[in-house]
This record gives structure tokens, sequence and C-alpha cells, in this order.
């Protein structure tokens, strides 16, 4: 069996309601108002079934103006449309209106239905539908069948029957892909049962004993039971329309607008990027206008910014963002429907792009060149411009295909290419991250700078721990995204990871070298420590340095001539060491040579310091060895 839904529109009294009920026998205006009154209100409900083995769900929408937002309600989700029009009156505003709105929510097909036919003569019928054709023209339902029925008198419904199941024979069953999405279009008690909901399913299947989630509210609830057409089935399948029983829900916690989908799955959004076509009829449509935008059961007033212009004109179409008021659960190309207040008409539509964009500069051309290519079909080109959109905060995987509409398949082809041809990195397995190669190597530049920055504020670190490296990463970056940094600058040589440390590799020294306070300190720790200064070890505990940087002050040092090295682990001053030159020459002068105890008792040095200087003076050629007396030596 399959299953389609169709849709009625057309102008209040050209009788909609009527010709369903001629159809199907069932009467959907239920209301007392609607009994009272003889218009239909609510949206009506029927079904039949049709030769060929197809089961065709009915929604029988109002013609009034007023109640144009039910009629789109209605229009979301159906297969084909039936234009309803009055043989005696022909077109009228919201056969306009209508079939304007079927058009924006890309109802792909229909026919259009001439009712009323008792009602006028022959040469009458032939003219409406001269008429008729010639408004049809350019519009989807151009070379539309024009059947001509009177629901009074049963004439032509067998034909409009037969013509239901030719179109019915032409249109494909939705495919049931993807996660189950149920808008809801009305809300019920049943006693003895609970809240039923009812709607048409967009996408997947139901089933039940489902955990399902009422989005934008988040409550959840459990299928208790589901019908479709009327009886009871063990799981409701896309294209079908469905009542679902709620368990765990009251009637007044789920509204229509609102939409049943597996819980945990989507989010609810205030702002979407879409395409956006102005009506021919309609009027100008300015920069920051506010709007009621109607999309599957839902609507909300919503701000249109034009990021590419000030106005749209009728019958353009441009890149728009809308801000909504109310937050909705949106996808990827689905159709919506923009009113205005005052006059209350139908000015535009489209489709959404992306349920989740950034709020953005206006003019941005990166801006429109992405919501143009999610305008498009290469999901390539989708996925690699919404990850540079991302910048430092990268994206996740699933958040691009979300928010692109890519499916799963065609994602993880975009992805292997994009990845492989090195234009985006992944930086994180779970949620798997993404970010494109320029934006990946800025953060290791920023890394690279904060880490030189560090060690000029430390001049005597010979590196950063991890854990304070990772603190320098942007706040608009995941933290997490530090160890695939990280670990490319190591394997690019670019810094050293020594277990918790990370130092710089080439020119290691730069900072350091610029950082003239340490060299003074150092400087000045010498001076002050006259005969006897610190060893490099001691200077090293000191200043809180490794030995291996001081090493490379004390370098520099002894190049400025601040320091001179007396051996491997001891520098000095140079003028308590001169002092001592000065005093040993001298005493040599007198007395020709001179044991270390001798050397010792004139210095007052300590033999830890007496050994080293004496040989420094000998490889300075100063003094030079004999046997165990020190000489002058005579250049
Ligand atoms: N003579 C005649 N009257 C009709 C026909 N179809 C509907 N009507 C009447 O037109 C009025 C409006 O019909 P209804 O189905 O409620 O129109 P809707 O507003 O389009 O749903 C009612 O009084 C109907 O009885 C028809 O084929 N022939
Ligand atoms: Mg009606």
């Amino acid at each position: 069996m399959k299953h389609l839904v169709a849709g009625t529109a057309g102008h209040i009294d050209h009788g909609k309601t009527s010709l369903v009920k001629a159809l199907t026998g069932i009467d959907t205006d239920r209301l007392k108002e609607e009994k009272a009154r003889g218009i239909t209100i609510e949206l009506g409900f029927a079904h039949l079934e049709l030769p060929g083995g197809v089961r065709l769900g009915i929604v029988d929408v109002p013609g009034h103006e007023r109640f144009v937002r039910t009629m789109v309600a209605g229009a979301g989700g159906i297969d084909f449309v039936m234009l309803v029009i009055a043989a005696d009156e022909g077109v009228m505003p919201q056969t306009r209106e209508h079939l304007d709105i079927c058009r924006l929510l890309g109802v792909p097909r229909g026919l259009v239905v001439l009712t009323k036919v008792d009602l006028v003569e022959e040469e009458w019928l032939g003219l409406v539908t001269e008429e008729v054709r010639e408004y049809l023209a350019g519009s989807f339902l151009e070379s539309a069948a024009i059947v001509p029925v009177s629901s009074r008198t049963g004439a032509g419904i067998d034909a409009l029957r037969e013509a239901l199941a030719q179109m019915s024979r032409g249109l494909a069953e939705r495919e049931p892909a993807g996660p189950f999405r149920l808008p809801v279009d009305r809300v019920f008690t049943m006693p003895g049962f609970g809240t039923v909901v009812t709607g048409t399913l967009w996408s997947g299947i139901i089933r039940t004993g489902d955990a399902v989630e009422v989005l934008p509210s988040g409550r959840t609830a459990r299928v208790r039971g589901i019908q479709v057409y009327g009886r009871k089935e063990a799981q409701g399948v896309a294209g079908q329309r469905v009542a679902v029983n709620l368990q765990g829900l009251d009637h007044d916690e789920v509204t229509r607008g609102e939409t049943l989908v597996p819980p945990g799955l989507f989010r609810a959004t205030r702002t979407v990027d879409v395409h956006l076509d102005s009506l021919p009829s309609s009027r100008d449509l300015k920069h920051r206008s506010t709007v009621r935008m109607h999309s599957g059961t839902a609507e909300s007033p919503a701000q249109v910014i034009l990021p590419d212009r000030e106005l749209l004109r009728p019958g353009e179409a441009a890149p728009a963002q809308l801000r909504l008021r109310n937050p909705l659960l949106l996808f990827p190309g689905d159709p919506f429907v923009l009113r205005c207040y005052s006059p209350a008409t139908t000015v535009g539509g489209g489709r959404v792009l992306d349920p989740a964009p950034p709020r953005r500069r206006r003019r941005s051309e990166d801006a429109v060149e992405l919501i143009t290519a999610l305008d498009g079909d290469d999901p390539q080109e989708k996925v690699r411009l919404l990850v540079r959109e991302s910048r430092l905060s990268g994206i996740a995987a699933s958040e691009a295909g979300f928010r692109s509409g890519v499916g799963a398949t065609p994602l993880e082809q975009a992805l292997h290419q994009l990845l492989s041809r090195g234009e985006l990195v992944q930086v994180l397995k779970e949620p798997r991250m993404l970010l494109t190669r320029e934006a990946f190597s800025e953060l290791e530049e920023q890394l690279l700078v904060a880490l030189n920055s560090y060690l000029v504020a430390n001049p005597l670190r010979e590196g950063v721990g991890k854990e304070e490296l990772k603190g320098c990463l942007p706040k608009r970056s995941d933290p997490r995204f530090f160890g695939a940094i990280l670990a490319d600058l190591a394997r690019e040589g670019k810094v050293l990871v020594e277990r918790d440390l990370v130092k710089p590799v080439t020119e290691i020294s730069a900072p350091v070298l610029a950082c003239e306070g340490v060299r003074d300190a150092v400087a000045a720790a010498l001076r002050q420590g006259g005969i006897e200064p610190p060893t490099v070890r001691e200077l090293a505990e000191k200043l809180a340095a490794t030995e291996k940087s001081l090493l490379e002050h004390l370098a520099v040092l002894v190049r400025e001539g601040r320091a001179v090295r007396v051996s491997s682990g001891l520098y000095y001053a140079p003028e308590p060491l001169n002092a001592l030159r000065d005093r040993l020459t001298e005493f040599l002068k007198e007395q020709g040579e001179i044991t270390p105890s001798g050397f010792r008792d004139l210095s007052g040095l300590s033999r830890k310091f007496m050994i080293p200087v004496l040989e420094h003076f000998d490889s300075t050629k100063v003094t030079i060895r004999v046997g165990d007396v020190r000489r002058l030596r005579r250049g």
C-alpha cells in the first residue's frame, strides 16, 4: 500500500470541504463553530483508497484569509495539492495566495478542481476553464489536469478519483530515511488514552514504545500507541498521516507547531540562514523588517536580515537571515513562508539553508559565499566553508552535517577528500572536531608565541609546562585541541616535548638572550660574590633556572666582558678576579714563585676556589706551573 498525502487549497466557500466529503464520505468540519458558521477554521483530515493500492490522506485547509496561517500548517508535508476553484466565481484572492504558498513551500505537483459546476452553464464553464488555464500559466500547475465536478450532484467525482489515482501513480512515496520527525498539527485527549497528537510524518519511522522529545519545549514522552488513518499500527512511516498516543505528557504540554523527534538529537533555533524568494505580487521587503515566518505547523515573528542589500524587490531572490522571536525546530531544506502583519499578506518564502548560523557582520563576503554554497549542491564546498567560518573554534563534523543538511555518506566522502588534501585538520576524535589548515596553523603560531613570551617573562626557565601552555590557547578554541596542536608542532620539530615540559627547539635562547634583566641579575650576583662568587649550580638554584639556561646567559656576559669563565661551573666578575691577578703578579715579582698553600694564604680563598683560579691564571698565561709551584710567565 502506497501512502500519499494531498492538501486542499483555494478561496473560502469554493467547496473544498464539500469536495473532501464527496470524495471520502468524511465531514472534516468537526467543530461546533465550523458547523454553525459553515466555514472551516481548523485543519480537517480525511482519507480514501484509490485504485492501484494507494491510500491517500487529505488535509482540508480553511480558505478564509484570517486562517491562512492554518492553511500553511496544513500544506507543509503534502505530496500534492488539489486547488479548488468554484466555477461560478473563478480565481479569487485566496486562490492566488494559496497557490503562491504552495509554490513557496515547494509543493511539487497538483491538480485543479473546478467545483459547483451544477451552478453554471456549459458555456460559462468553458470560459472559466480558459481563465483558470491562463492564470496557471508559468506556475507549477501550468499543465495540471483541470477536473470539473459538482459535490452536490456527484458529477465528475469519479473522474476526479481517476485523476487522483493517476497523479498518485506518478508520485513516489517518501523515503523513510533518517530520524522520525512529526510536526504536530493537532492535539487532543482521548478518554482512557490521554494525549494524542496528529501530523504528517515528515521523515523516518515512529514506533510504539519509542521515546520522543517535543521541540522546542524539550519535554519528553513515550509512544503508547499509533494509528494510521484510524487503524492501530505498530509504526508510522514517513509520508503517512499518523495519530500518536503519548504517555507522560498532558494535552496542554504540547501544541501545534511543536515537533516530535527522537530525544537528544536536535535543538530548536532562533536564527536561520535562508534562500528567500519574494513574490512578484508582493512589495518591497526592507532589511530589518518584521514578518511572520511559517514553516511546517510552526510559526514565529521574525526579523529579516539582508546581508548583501537594503531591499528585496518583488520577484527577487536573495540570501537572508531570519531572526525568530520563538525558537523553532528547522532543518536545511525546510520550506517556509513569510507573511506581513498589515496587511496580512504572503510576501515571500523559500528554503532553510542553515538552521544554526552564527550572527555575523552584514556585508560579509565570506558569509554570502557560505550561504550561496549551502544553496548549491556541492557537499564538499558546504563543509569546507562551514569549517572556514568556524575559524579558531572549529566545528564538529556532526554539526557541519546538521547545519548543511549533507547526509551521512556524502559528508564522510567530503571529509575524506578535504582531510586527505590537507585543507582540513581533525583536531579531536570525540566529538570529531575540524579546523581549516589555516586556523590550525594559526593556533600553532599562537602557541609558539606564547611559549616564547613565557620564556622572555621567565628567562631562567627552559620551557613551559604543558598545562600552562594549554591555557594560552585562545578562549574560542577548545583546550582539548591542545594535544593535536602540540603533537604537530613536535612532529614538525618546532618544539621539544620532554615529559611535562614544552621547550623551543631552534634558536633556543633567542628570547632568553634578549632578556637583559636576567643577565644583569647574574652579573650582579657574581660581583657581589667577589672572590668567592656563586657557582653555576648555586646561581641556578638562586634564580630558579636550569644550569643550561644560565650557561647561555653567562656565555653572553663573557662576550660582553661582564664575566670571566674560570672553570666549567665557575664564573667570576672581572673586577675581583683582576684584583686577585694583580696581587698574585705583585707577589711573584717579589718572591719568584708561589705554592698552592702560599696562594691560599695570599688570597684568602678556600680550596674550592683556589685551584680553579690558579689553573685559570695558568691557562690565561699569567703564570706557568713548574712542578708544584707557579712562576710568572714572561711573554
Ligand atoms: N451547488 C453547489 N454548492 C456547493 C458545491 N460544493 C460546495 N457547495 C456549497 O458551497 C458552500 C461552501 O462549501 P464548503 O465546502 O464549506 O467550502 P470551503 O469553504 O471551500 O470548504 C456550502 O454551502 C456548500 O454546500 C457544489 O458542488 N455545488
Ligand atoms: Mg472548508
